[in-house]
Order: structure tokens, then C-alpha cells, then sequence
């Protein structure tokens, strides 16, 4: 598999109790260079928008008021394989049902406030990390 990006979110459960560091650590530790970075503050219609595929969801309003509630660290990450990669590390949405070892399983507080997010296919990525990032901002 050749070399790949994905898009990264550090989420404001994580931002608000330091985690930015340690998060990063696990992502560096998996193989995977953060090429990309910066901490934002997210509109409400940025967040709206971004999780429109789950605007029929029952968590959809509450999630949305989660992803504003504080600073987030937007990232593109790069490496063999970055999408399954970095889901793999992520750990599964549900902390409870995440592998130890994963950054949810370490530091999530809820399915909801699950500390990341990471692209779910190659095709996301791509209209994700545009979503965030100019070119001149990722830095290989
Ligand atoms: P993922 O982040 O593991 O890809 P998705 O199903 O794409 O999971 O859901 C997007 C985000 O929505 C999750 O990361 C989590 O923050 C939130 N979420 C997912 N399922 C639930 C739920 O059942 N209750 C509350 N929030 C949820
Ligand atoms: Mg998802």
C-alpha cells in the first residue's frame, strides 16, 4: 500500500484536559508523521456541516454542540496505509469496546466525547483535509 493521508480531528474533551501531546504520541508511535496541524475553534456551521452525513441521527444536535464546545486540533496525518492506520490506533467509536493499547480506549470519556476523529476512507480523506487545509499548509 503506498503512502497515504488522513484527516485528523483531536476533539474538545481531549484539548480541554491536555491531551494534545499524548494523543500526538500515540499517533507518531503508529508510524504516522503529522504533516499538517493547527487548533481552531470550530463555527457551529463548520461542525454542521462537517458531520452532515449523520444529520438524521439522534446524537446529531448534541454532537454538533460537543465538536464547538472548546478548541480542537485539526490534523493530516501521513503514512503506509494512513486511513486503516489511524483508525486502527483511534480504537473503536464506543471507548468500551475499544482494544487497549488505542487512543480511545486510553483517553475517551464517552462515545460521544471520544477524544478523536479519523477519516473513514481514502475518498473522506481527501474531502476532509480540503475542508481544513490549503496545500501550502501541509508540509511533508
Ligand atoms: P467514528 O468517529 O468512529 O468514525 P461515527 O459513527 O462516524 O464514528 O460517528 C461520528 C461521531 O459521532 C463519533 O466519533 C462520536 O463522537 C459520535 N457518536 C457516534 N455514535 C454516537 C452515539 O450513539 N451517541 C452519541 N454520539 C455518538
Ligand atoms: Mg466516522
Amino acid at each position: 500500500m503506498a503512502t497515504q493521508r488522513t484527516f485528523s480531528i483531536i476533539k474538545p474533551d481531549a484539548t480541554r484536559r491536555n491531551l494534545t501531546g499524548a494523543i500526538n504520541a500515540k499517533i507518531e508511535e503508529a508510524g504516522l508523521r503529522i504533516v499538517g496541524q493547527k487548533r481552531i475553534h470550530m463555527t457551529k456551521a463548520q461542525a454542521e456541516a462537517f458531520y452532515a452525513v449523520h444529520a438524521e441521527r439522534p446524537f446529531y444536535n448534541d454532537l454538533v454542540s460537543f465538536m464547538i464546545s472548546g478548541p480542537v486540533v485539526v490534523q493530516v496525518l501521513e503514512g503506509e496505509n494512513a486511513v486503516a492506520a489511524y483508525r486502527q490506533v483511534m480504537g473503536a467509536t464506543n471507548p468500551a469496546d475499544a482494544d487497549e493499547g488505542t487512543i480511545r480506549k486510553a483517553f475517551a470519556e464517552s462515545i460521544e466525547a471520544n477524544s478523536v476523529h479519523g477519516s473513514d476512507s481514502d475518498e473522506n480523506a481527501a474531502i476532509e483535509i480540503n475542508h481544513f487545509f490549503t496545500e501550502d499548509e501541509i508540509v511533508g
